[in-house]
């Protein structure tokens, strides 16, 4: 029997860092990676989707957005397990109790279990925003096997702290986690799947879920977001403006589709120039962050001082670099002070 284990995928959430047309195109990619994701469960013998958490985001979310939700849920062959987490607690206001869902999928919130064949599938729902916990202790049937979906953070101390020491304790065949957007595994048969998309320059890394194989106990992680976000660094010191976006060319080539920060470091006289040359470009999203250092022109600076008193400090100083700025930026200052 195959399991897929998804969770974040924060559906209808609006990304405030970037610009609109961003935020709005990103987040119709969100509901496509979803639809996708639901084709291939059904194209690939899948009869168990395990949603562990932030499946929507219940601060967006709309009835329209739930009837699109029930609709992608009913052309599903799985059997779908729902948890709610922090962005979609399931409270007695929450709208997904309030629309009929097919029989096909299974909230929790006040079950232990749900059984399935010779599975019981525990779950634990956040029935509030904020501060959460819940007491753990389950007593379980080795006559099946057994899979726990919790939405937590395992070895922090906040939005339900669980411990990797109690994690390896449990019995479990599987546990399905939530929350963290990285997919890693935490404790022995405990996994985070990440968020099937990413949505900030804090996700980067690879994206989309894990598929488990109950009877020979295989698992395999399958890459399936649409976009990446990626973070290159690029020293621009002693090279000209050509080498420079050859360079960033090839080292991007591969992400041209995905958000991408570039971050120049080192020295460059042709700074401005360079910006402008890399701005314009067709890569999907490129945020260049300018982190390279100012060259202090002393030349132009010494013939510009009357006082003589730069030209009189640089002969002292020599040809320590690090002692001339420090000693240029005292008398800036000083000088500003006045
Ligand atoms: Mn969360």
């Amino acid at each position: 029997m195959k399991i897929l284990h998804t969770a974040d995928l924060h559906l209808g959430k609006s990304y405030k860092g970037e610009n609109f047309l961003y935020s709005k195109q990103r987040r119709e990619e969100v509901w496509q990676s979803f639809s996708d994701l639901i084709s291939y469960a059904n194209s690939n013998n899948i009869e168990i989707i395990l949603i562990s958490g932030d499946l929507y985001e219940r601060e967006y979310f709309t009835l329209n957005n739930f009837k699109r939700l029930s609709d992608l849920f009913s052309i599903s062959n799985s059997e779908i397990y729902i948890i709610g987490g922090n962005h979609d607690h399931v409270d007695e206001n929450s709208m997904f109790l309030k629309v009929d869902m097919p029989s096909n999928v299974h909230l929790f919130t006040e079950e232990e279990y749900f059984e399935y064949k010779n599975l019981r599938i525990y779950g634990i729902t956040w029935d509030r925003q904020y501060n959460f916990k819940s007491e753990l202790n389950f007593e379980l049937n080795d006559k099946f096997k057994n899979i726990l979906m919790l939405h937590c953070s395992v070895g922090f101390e906040s939005h339900f702290p669980i411990s990797e020491e109690w994690l390896n304790r449990q019995k479990f065949d599987y546990i399905a986690l939530g929350h963290f957007h990285g997919h890693k595994k935490v404790a022995d048969r405990a996994y985070y799947s990440g968020a099937l998309e990413p949505s900030r320059f804090k996700d980067e890394g690879r994206h989309g879920f894990y598929v488990y194989d109950l009877e020979n106990e295989n698992q395999e992680f399958v890459k399936f977001a649409k976009r990446e976000y990626n973070t290159f660094k690029v020293d621009v010191t002693d090279k000209n403006v050509d080498k420079i976006k050859n360079e960033v060319l090839e080292l991007l080539n591969e992400y041209r589709a995905d958000f991408n920060k570039l971050i120049l470091i080192g020295k460059n006289q042709d700074i401005e120039y360079i910006l402008e040359i890399l701005e314009n470009n067709d890569f999907y999203y490129l945020k260049i962050v300018n982190e390279t250092k100012d060259i202090i022109n002393y030349e132009e600076l010494s013939n510009s001082d009357t006082s003589g008193i730069i030209s009189e400090v640089l002969k002292k100083l020599g040809s320590d670099e690090q002692a001339i700025k420090y000693g240029i930026e005292a008398l800036l200052e000083t000088a500003n002070e006045n």
